[in-house]
């Protein structure tokens, strides 16, 4: 039976970052049957969506001479620069096919002001922009939320911290998670998220 308080929430199943996306996450796909066989234990369910503007501040491409997975500075603080990923409207944005999205409440979008990245479905990368899923997930009750999908190390692990941050009982299913693995972020990640008293299932 769903807990009435209890929300899953599905970090960026889309098709950039699964295996032949642009910013594809090794084994990515091979999340998706599990985590549409979780929806139904949900009373309240959130996938999230990656939807950059073309030329968007993250993407390598905007900035002259740097590589993709080059950091900057940005006014926000540090940024990695990604390859052009799940730009609004194009096929990679897209969630992957096989995902389930009829079962969902909640579609929210993150990303989509150029100047500034959003790994978590809480907060854009200044941390206090705020997407306005935290006023979304209390008004409909929710104080549990689970979160799975991609990717461990950046958008779900960021999502987990704010949402622990926010007063959230936390718990990310890492069978059901895929990661980036840049320099040791997943390891990183997983330490952050501990402390944070996240719980890693
Ligand atoms: C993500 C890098 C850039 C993610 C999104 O979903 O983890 N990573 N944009
Ligand atoms: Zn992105």
């Amino acid at each position: 039976m769903p807990q009435p308080d209890e929300a899953l929430i599905v970090i960026d199943v889309q098709q950039d970052f699964c295996p032949g996306g642009a910013l594809a996450v090794a084994g990515g796909d091979e999340i998706v049957a599990g985590i549409n066989a979780r929806m139904a234990d949900f009373a309240v369910r959130v996938l999230t969506q990656d939807w950059h503007p073309a030329g968007h501040s993250s993407f390598a491409s905007s900035h002259p001479g740097k590589s993709p997975f080059d950091m900057v500075e940005m006014p926000y603080g540090p940024q990695v620069l990604w390859p052009d990923h799940c730009v609004q409207g194009t096929p990679g944005a897209a969630f992957h096919p096989a995902l389930a999205t009829e079962p969902a409440d909640l579609i929210l979008r993150k990303g989509f002001r150029s100047a500034i990245d959003s790994y978590s479905a809480f907060f854009e990368n200044d941390r206090s922009t705020p997407t306005g899923l935290e006023g979304y997930l209390r008004e409909r009750g929710v104080r549990r939320v689970t979160l799975v999908g991609l990717a461990t190390d950046f958008c779900v692990n960021y999502s987990a911290l704010d949402a622990a941050r926010l007063g959230f009982e936390v718990t990310v299913e890492m069978a059901l998670c895929r990661a980036i693995d840049l320099d040791g972020s997943l390891a990183a990640a997983c330490d952050a998220m501990a402390k944070a008293g996240v719980t890693l299932a």
